[in-house]
């Protein structure tokens, strides 16, 4: 048996020059500026939250249904819906500023074309409330104008991260897509571009065709997948981008337990984000937190470094030649 001694506070890290208290941050676009969760759920009791992704515009986002229930996953299609630069100024940074003093708090940007990002960050370069940036590049929902997300094309992306990184020297995490053949190269060159940290992964492409209308069952159409079907995507992608990069790493995908937190942690996650088990169970969050805390001191590890990168297996798939025909 370990005789490790545990710490007091073995679930704290400190990471972009701040403490964590824990590793369970709320995932953007799953509790708004947190304000518009804070009944449900003990703020105060997780590492941090992301705030739905701003626009320099509001935007009253996509037609109804903008989410449904598909097999063991969700599908949205939000449409990018939040108040717009000015008012998150005004009204969410205060909010944030006076009630999440204990945690941490990153903004989320999204933008058409990366002039916006820029414009977005400038605008918030001056005001309190939050420690940094998670540049969605990702949104399967609103494509970059006249292209693939930026996550998708690492020369454009490069080009979004570097100009942001020229306008800030808060924390800057760079939010990647799944599905690209291999997210590798792509972590590689987000962190060359400037990036401090990467969060792993936005929502897969996704389409449900109701078959009696044959039509998409989303207002908008096609929209993207979360929840449980996507844990091993997300975990992989955490594994690839360990594998090819140092930078600080932020898992998202599919975690409802501790146990699946967990994964992501041993894959080489520093920080995990929990975003679709929140609307089944608005306090999935605290209750991951408290898993790990037990886990960490069932197995007696000292502190979560013990945990982190753990797993050791070959991120190389298995070559098709030579298996079985
Ligand atoms: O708002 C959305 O429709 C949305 C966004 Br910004 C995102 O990054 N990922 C997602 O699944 N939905």
């Amino acid at each position: 048996m370990s005789t490790n001694k545990l710490t007091d506070e073995p679930l704290s890290q400190t990471l972009f020059g701040a403490t964590f208290q824990n590793p369970v941050l709320l995932a953007a676009g799953t509790c708004g500026f947190g304000e518009e969760i804070e009944d449900a759920l003990d703020l105060d009791a997780l590492g941090g939250i992301v705030t739905k992704s701003v626009t320099l515009e509001p935007r009253a986002g996509n037609p109804a249904p903008r989410v449904l229930e598909a097999g063991n996953a969700m599908l949205n299609s939000v449409g990018l819906a939040n108040p717009g630069l000015e008012r998150v100024c005004a009204e969410k940074l205060p909010w944030m500023t006076e009630h999440l003093s204990g945690i941490q708090v990153f903004v989320s940007v999204a933008g058409h074309i990366p002039d916006e990002y820029w414009r977005i960050i400038e605008g918030l370069e001056s005001v309190g409330g939050f420690l940094g940036y998670e540049l969605n590049l990702s949104c399967p929902n609103d494509t970059r104008l006249g292209g693939l997300p930026f996550a998708l094309d690492p020369e454009a992306l490069c080009g979004v991260v570097e100009g942001a990184r020229k306008l800030t020297d808060r924390p800057l995490l760079v939010k990647l897509a799944p599905n690209v053949p291999d997210i590798g190269p792509i972590a590689e060159a987000a962190e060359d571009a400037g990036a401090d940290g990467l969060t792993l992964v936005n929502t897969m492409p996704g389409l449900v065709i109701d078959i009696a209308s044959r039509s998409a069952a989303l207002g908008a159409g096609s929209g993207g997948l979360s929840g449980p079907a996507l844990r091993a995507v997300g975990v992989h992608a955490v594994h690839r981008a360990r594998a090819c990069t140092s930078t600080t790493l932020l898992g998202v995908g599919g975690i409802t337990t501790a146990e699946d937190a967990i994964q992501y942690l041993l894959a080489g996650a520093s920080l995990i984000q929990i975003g679709t088990a929140t609307f089944a169970d608005p306090r999935a969050a605290q209750t991951v937190v408290t898993g790990i805390a037990q886990y960490v001191e069932k197995i007696r590890v000292e502190n979560l470094q013990d945990l982190i990168g753990a797993y050791q297996g070959t991120d190389l798939p298995v070559s098709v030649s030579g298996g079985p025909s």
